[in-house]
């Protein structure tokens, strides 16, 4: 990059500009402090804070259409037909808004024009010019009042030339294009974009800012018929309600109106001051047992809840209490016997909350907690106003839905007397851990592993090959619970669930403690064929909906054996995929003996141990938990009763076909 001083003889740049440059220096030492990493995380980022600006001027009610294209060599390049970044002179820079806004800090922010206040902005929330000072090259095209402007940065967010005109258009034709160039000196681990990332934010805009089609195209390369190789839009009229019906796919509701609950506040304290924040939130409740809530501020994922759903929580308690007892549809409940918790009225209930606000405060470690206390007693009140007035026009729904709730109350309290019985008999005494482990002998939990394998066959064989010192072996009979399907309060009952939970030491959902965790790695060991692939399914299914901080913290692995055994002379080497297979074949001399393994049956212990167990030699996969929602929605489909949209979603995944060799 040139340095400062040349820059300041070259006649474009003044004293102001070199502070301005300064400034998108510092980002480029510290590209972390804005866009939290530097991995394809951070890569991707750098889309959402352009797409974010045209999804505010798109909110302020200019250009409904948002076009977001990776080109050839992973340029990004985003469209949109709002009023067109304005292009005059601004007068505290003295150069136009356009160059403002993509080389102050924070600028598009503060510049902002009428018309609402700026809604979107990530997580970081850091504009434009940060993306230009993590560019190799960012060029802008501006339409507005009939001509084109334009004007390139280079290295790092350094002009050109001052913004331009090269054309004219129609008045009519408005608009902003970008296009840049991430910097691979500071994006050093990839710079190429994953497809499938940019489609599902792009769909879950279009969810929460109904009335905006987005599209997103892959234009890497050609398909042909000289398309681009993938091309995807979306949008929806009622975003919140294609929202609901999206991640419940597979799931078969009890009543048949989604819940739409939807208000503008005006005239809300905020900080001291008069302000106005929009609400909305979609709820319907589903056959199965799961309560999933999702949550949006600004169109940032809440992932830890905070006070938006702090309200609703208490609003739909309140109502629905008060619904069941004005009703008299809780006679059966006698006198001094245990009443409802909160989860009984969330058992089998998605919702779907979002909200604008003005000013809004993430809080936690990685800031997915909405803090703005005054949004807890504006939800609470809104939702409940509005619900109440739902239960009352549809009695018949209301009726359902309070009836599962009574359901879950008699369940929960059913499977406690069932619990405090078997306990009492002693049958259940969660401190003595199952006959069935063969636990390791050292107690540190940071150097213990457990590995569960699928059958007793080689159970026996994993407990030979095993180092006793620090590994464990859980072995299984069958086919665990499928417990997407099951009452919750019921898989206690479950043999090999209940070995599970035992055997792991750190209890489940509220009683779910980490720190009691007996091992570190916990190894799901299965063959690697079709029955091999649905009992990993089953266990991650388990373990995510029961103790997701196993996931999440990355505790949880998937082992992977060897697919074929290839012998020549003395020498044996082993595959675990067929371009392995390959690179051996080629170093062979003579004519090797392949053997295809069909199951962990098949090896011998010491032929297990090396190849599966021991960490010198080994291939471990760490389950990762990138994304809930979509994990959420998989996991349902893989395990619901609908067959349509499983086939859709193997067929789309090939590469999952690929690993679970279906
Ligand atoms: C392709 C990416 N698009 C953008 O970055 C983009 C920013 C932007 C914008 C305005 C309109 N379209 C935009 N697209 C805009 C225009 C006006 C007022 N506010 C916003 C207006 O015509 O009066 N801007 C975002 C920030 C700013 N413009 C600025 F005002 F700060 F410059």
């Amino acid at each position: 990059m040139a340095n400062n001083e040349e820059l300041k003889t070259n006649g474009h740049y003044s004293e102001s500009d070199i502070q301005v440059l300064e400034g998108l220096e510092a980002v480029r030492k510290r590209p972390g402090m804005y866009i939290g990493t530097t991995s394809s995380s951070g890569l991707h980022h750098l889309v959402w804070e352009i797409i974010d600006n045209s999804i505010d001027e798109a909110l302020a009610g200019y250009g409904k259409q948002i076009d977001l294209s990776i080109l050839p060599d992973n340029v990004i390049e985003v469209v949109d037909h709002g009023r067109g970044i304005p292009v005059g002179i601004h007068p505290k820079t003295h150069v136009s808004t356009v160059e403002t806004i993509y080389t102050v800090l924070h600028a598009g922010g503060k510049f902002g024009g009428e018309g609402g206040y700026k809604v979107s902005g990530g997580l970081h929330g850091v504009g434009a010019s940060v993306v230009n000072a993590l560019s190799e090259w960012l060029e802008v095209w501006v339409k507005r009042d009939g001509q084109i402007h334009y004007m390139r940065f280079e290295n790092g967010g350094h002009a050109v030339e001052p913004l331009k005109v090269i054309g004219t258009c129609e008045k009519d034709n408005t608009g902003t294009t970008v296009r840049f160039k991430a910097d691979a000196t500071i994006f050093e681990e990839t710079q190429v974009y994953d497809y499938n990332i940019l489609k599902e934010r792009m769909r879950e805009l279009a969810f929460l800012n109904e009335g905006i089609k987005m599209s997103v195209s892959d234009k890497r390369s050609l398909n042909e018929n000289n398309e681009p190789i993938a091309h995807d839009e979306y949008l929806y009229d009622v975003g919140l309600e294609a929202f609901m019906k999206y991640v419940n796919e597979t799931n078969t509701p009890i009543h048949p109106s989604i819940i739409h609950l939807k208000q503008k506040c005006e005239n809300v304290e905020i900080h001291g001051k008069s302000d106005t924040m929009w609400l909305e939130c979609v709820v319907q409740y589903y056959e199965d047992y799961h309560s999933k809530i999702y949550s949006f501020c600004n169109n940032i994922n809440t992932h830890d809840g905070g006070t938006h759903e702090d309200g609703f929580r208490q609003a739909l308690g309140r109502v629905l209490r008060k619904y069941i007892s004005d009703n008299k549809l809780d006679k059966d409940i006698k006198e001094g016997e245990e009443g409802f918790t909160q989860t009984d009225f969330e058992e089998g209930m998605t919702a779907i909350i979002s909200i604008k606000h003005p000013d809004p405060q993430y809080e936690g470690q990685t800031k997915g907690r909405l803090g703005n206390f005054e949004v807890k007693k504006v939800a609470s009140d809104v939702f409940g106003a509005q619900l109440q007035r739902f239960l009352l026009e549809h009695p018949d729904e209301a009726r359902k839905i309070c009836e599962k709730a009574i359901l879950a109350r008699n369940a929960r309290l059913a499977a406690k007397k069932a619990r405090e019985t078997v306990r009492r008999k002693g049958a259940l005494e969660f401190s003595t851990l199952p006959g069935k482990l063969a636990d390791c002998s050292s107690k540190d939990a940071s150097l213990c592993e457990m590995f569960i394998v699928e059958g007793d066959s080689a159970g026996g064989s994993a407990k030979q090959g095993r180092v006793r010192e620090y590994q464990a072996i859980l072995p299984l009979r069958g086919k665990i619970l499928n417990v997407e399907k099951a009452n919750p309060h019921r898989v206690f009952e479950n043999a090999e669930i209940g070995t599970i939970i035992t055997a792991l030491g750190t209890g489940i959902h509220d009683e779910f403690n980490i720190e009691k965790l007996r091992y570190h790695k916990i190894i799901i060991m299965t063959d690697a064929d079709v029955d091999g692939s649905h009992i990993q399914v089953l266990l991650l299914t388990f373990f995510y909906r029961f103790m997701p901080e196993l996931i999440k913290k990355g505790h949880v692995y998937i082992a992977k054996p060897p697919l074929y055994k290839v012998q020549w002379g003395k020498n044996v080497e082993y595959a675990y995929n067929d371009n392995e297979l390959e690179q051996i074949r080629k170093k062979v001399v003579g004519k090797p003996s392949i053997q295809r393994y069909k199951g962990l049956g098949e090896m011998d212990y010491s032929q297990l141990g090396e190849t599966t167990m021991d960490p010198k030699s080994r291939t471990l996969i760490q389950v990762s938990l990138d994304d809930a929602l979509e994990a959420d929605r998989v996991f349902s489909m893989l395990m619901g009763d609908e067959v349509e949209p499983r086939r859709n979603y193997i067929l789309e995944n090939a590469k999952f076909v690929e690993n679970l060799d279906v």
